[in-house]
């Protein structure tokens, strides 16, 4: 008896999910980022900047900014029907570093939201991810009156290992950001490949 059989044979595919990072200096994109992609209403931390925190809170370049990430975004794209990836955003704020480590537990890769008018600001987290060899990709996000700098001069500027892909991407924009999604992606999975690869000598 073969009742049912077609819709038997097609079995849904069970995705494979990944986690990503999204890390970077405090009013950076994050937030935005996530928001630009998620395909679910991304869970937000945001509580209001305040007059106290002035002194510390560099908002040049974000003027318009009032909320920061307080513990984390979360967000969720598939990038192809057997491929979901669940962002993670950082805090940008230095004194919400004790979160990291947790956040970080588990991760296949993290995208380093970078600005150029404030590099600086991304130093951190580039060492916190190549000090645990979590594969990154840097994203300028290019904010508008923001110098525009080649791929490499930015590679250089943060002395990169050559292949750590660099791009520039708008964190508003859901197809900017997805390609920014899929270069980690790549990029972590060649790693592993290398790293499956039998020693040649
Ligand atoms: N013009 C422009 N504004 C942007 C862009 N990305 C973010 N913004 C704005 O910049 C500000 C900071 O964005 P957020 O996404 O909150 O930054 P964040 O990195 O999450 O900030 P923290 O969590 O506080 O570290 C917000 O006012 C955004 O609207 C961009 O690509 N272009
Ligand atoms: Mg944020």
């Amino acid at each position: 008896m073969a009742f049912g059989r077609s819709s038997r044979s097609r079995r849904p595919v069970e995705p494979v999910t990944l986690k990503i990072l999204v890390a970077g200096g405090f009013g950076v994109g994050k937030t935005t980022l996530v928001g630009a992609v998620s395909e679910i209403r991304p869970l937000r931390t945001e509580e209001r900047l305040s007059e106290a925190g002035r002194p510390v809170d560099d908002l040049d370049g974000v003027e318009a900014k009032t909320t920061t990430t307080v513990a984390m975004d979360f967000g969720r794209i598939t990038l192809r029907e057997d491929l979901v990836l669940y962002l993670f955003g950082t805090p940008g704020q230095d004194r919400f570093w004790f979160l990291w480590d947790e956040l970080a537990q588990g991760a296949l890769g993290a995208v380093v939201l970078a600005d150029t008018r404030r590099l600086e600001d991304c130093f951190a987290a580039v060492d916190y991810f190549e000090r645990r060899d979590i594969p990154f990709a840097v994203a300028v996000n290019c904010f508008e009156g923001a110098d525009r700098f080649p791929a490499e001069t930015v590679q250089a500027a943060l002395d990169l290992d050559p292949q750590v892909p660099v791009l520039m991407c708008d964190a508003r924009d859901r197809s900017s950001v997805r390609d920014v999604l899929v270069a980690v992606v790549e990029h972590a999975v060649a790693r592993v490949d290398r790293l499956r690869e039998p020693a040649t000598t």
